[in-house]
This record gives structure tokens, sequence and C-alpha cells, in this order.
């Protein structure tokens, strides 16, 4: 009870600096020819171009970059080097080994480090998600490092749809992965399939078993994109869209920062027992209060007839990589790079 009072408080501080530090922000982001989205509402907390809002909307993903200094980059660096030992909180590459831990994902990693905790409530990026997805923001605390093992193919993320993993009451879902080494082709950035964000919602089932990837063949990823990213920078997409990565070939280690946004008004369908709660146990309305970093909390979702899965297994379908392992059917869902 005491964190969760210590952490809503916390929250609270970062809010009103969010409001305060607004028009250093506003100038960051608008050049002269570019306006801000008039919006009623919330049109003076606007930090987007009208371009790029657009192309959120258009095509499903959006990079913002140089949204965190190099100094802010350093420490999230030094902070995720300092998590080394193995439990329930790390995702380990097949090949580790206590002489040689290889590790692919630490997993709730703001209640570690407060850097990362830092990051997630930062005014700047609650700011641009909100020119994305509306007045109230909160964010969905299941934040992941997706760490890729230098020249491994293991860590190859097969496409999936973040839908599938969580279905809520509304599509304000966005993904947000802050780049804290520059994500590059060489290194398996991010890679996107345009305007698939409109739908429809793939099936990621095998012998009615949820398996964390797209099964079915009707995928046509020939218009996939890489969004190479530079550190610092961030890439936002919206909770329909197709996306994936493949093999890390650099000789360095590639680490992002993964986590989700909504609006506050997004309730998880899965309910008590889904994905985001499982760390914290159930819905509990002061640990669901101090997620909201903009706006006002709501016991009311907003309801949208949306196309909705429910990921069953829960406990297997967690772990994305052992499904990339285990569900290879022969079909190319994420292009390899190659020098
Ligand atoms: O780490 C990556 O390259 C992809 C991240 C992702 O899609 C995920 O964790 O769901």
């Amino acid at each position: 009870m005491f964190r969760v009072v210590c952490r809503r408080l916390w929250v609270n501080r970062r809010c009103q600096a969010g409001i305060n530090c607004r028009f250093e922000v506003t100038q960051r982001f608008f050049t002269s020819e570019d306006s801000p989205i008039e919006a009623e509402g919330y049109r003076d907390l606007q930090v987007l171009t009208r371009h790029q809002k657009q192309q959120y909307e258009r095509l499903g993903y959006l990079v913002v970059p140089d949204v965190f200094s190099k100094d802010h980059i350093e420490q999230m660096r030094k902070d995720s080097r300092k998590l080394k030992q193995t439990n329930h909180l790390f995702v380990l590459d097949r090949q580790h080994t206590e002489n040689k831990p290889i590790l692919l994902r630490l997993r709730c990693i703001s209640n570690h480090s407060k850097i990362f905790l830092d990051t997630i409530c930062d005014a700047k990026l609650v700011e641009i998600t909100s020119d994305l997805i509306g007045p109230s923001v909160r964010y969905i605390n299941q934040e992941k490092v997706n760490l890729k093992p230098p020249e491994s193919s293991t860590s190859v993320i097969r496409w999936h749809q973040d839908w599938a993993f969580f279905p809520y009451t509304n599509d304000s879902l966005v993904t947000v992965c802050i780049a804290i080494d520059d994500s590059t082709k060489e290194n398996g950035c991010l890679q996107v399939i345009p305007r698939s964000h409109k739908g429809p919602l793939y099936s990621h089932f095998q012998d009615n078993a949820f398996i964390s990837a797209i099964t079915d063949p009707a995928l046509d990823s020939n218009s996939a994109v890489h969004v190479e990213v530079p550190a610092g920078g961030v890439s936002f997409h919206h909770g329909f869209t197709v996306h994936g990565s493949s093999a890390n070939m650099s000789r360095h280690y590639r680490r992002m920062l993964c986590f989700n946004y909504s609006s506050a008004d997004n309730w998880p369908l899965i309910g008590v027992g889904g994905h985001e709660f499982t760390n914290h146990g159930p819905v509990d309305w002061e640990r669901y209060c101090s997620t909201v970093v903009k706006g006002k909390p709501s016991l009311f979702p907003r309801m949208q007839a949306l196309p909705v899965s429910i990921p069953i297994p829960f406990d297997s379908g967690y772990d994305i990589y052992e499904h990339s392992k285990s569900s290879d059917d022969g079909m190319m869902y994420v292009y390899d790079y190659k020098m």
C-alpha cells in the first residue's frame, strides 16, 4: 500500500511537471511551416505537428526523433546492465548459461529502476501520446526492455498484433518503443506493415492455442517497412498494426524499452486474470489511478465495436520468443536483414 501511494504522489508530481514544461516541449517540436493540430479541449497541449498525427492515423506508426537526451539514454543503459541475476522477471536466450548469460527481455523494469519509471511517465512522451490518442493517457503496467543479443537469430519476433495479446474496450492502445541503442536494419529494428492498423485482426492461434504470432496465411507482408530509430528517439504504433523484427546481425546488443499507453477509459477485456494485472493481483482502483499520467481516471469504459480474440493459454502466450521457435511452419513472416 505504501508503495502504491508513494508512486501515485510521484506520478501526480510528474503530471504537474508535464503541464509546466508544456511551452518548452511545444517549441521543440513545432517548426515554422507546421501548425499545431486544432482539437477541442486540449489544443494548447499539442506537441506533434498535423503532418505527424496524420501519418500515425494513415499508416499506423510514427517515429519521433530526439525525445530523450543522451544523458537520459546513458542512464537507462547503465541501469539495464545492472540487472543480471536470472529470475522470473527475465527471459533468457536458449543459449544462456551461467558463465555466459544472455538476456532477451527484462520485464517490469520500472519496479526496479527509477530511470525507467521516469521514462514511462516522461512529460514529453505523455504529451506526444496525448496528441495521438486524446486528452487522457495511462500506461499499461507491463513494460519491458527487449534485448537482441549480438550476432544471434534467437530473438526474432514474428509478425503479430499487440491487440491479440491484450484486447481492450476501445482501440486507443498504442505501443511505444524507445531506442536505447540505435535501432537499425542490421541489428533487427522493428518492422511494421503500414496501414495494417485498419484491420483485420489476424488469427494468432494454432490448434486452438494462442501462439503469439500470426498464423493466418492470408497475411501479406510484402509492404513491410523497417522502422529505424536513433537512440533517444521513439516509435509509436497502433495496437492493430502488424509488426515483428528479425535477427541482430551486428556485434552489439540492441536494447529497446517497449510498453503501451491507452486512454484512461480503456479497460482490459481479459479482466482481473489478464496480462496487465498478473504481476499485481486483482484490479485495484488505487493502482489503476497510479498509472494515469494525464487526464482523469474513469470507471466508465468507452466501448467500441472491435474484433477481439482471447489469448488463451495465458502463460505460454507470454513468451513470444519461445513461440517464435515452436511455431516455425516455414512461412517467411519477418524479413531477414541481408548485408
Ligand atoms: O523487440 C522488438 O524488436 C519487437 C518488440 C515487439 O514487437 C514486442 O515485444 O511485442
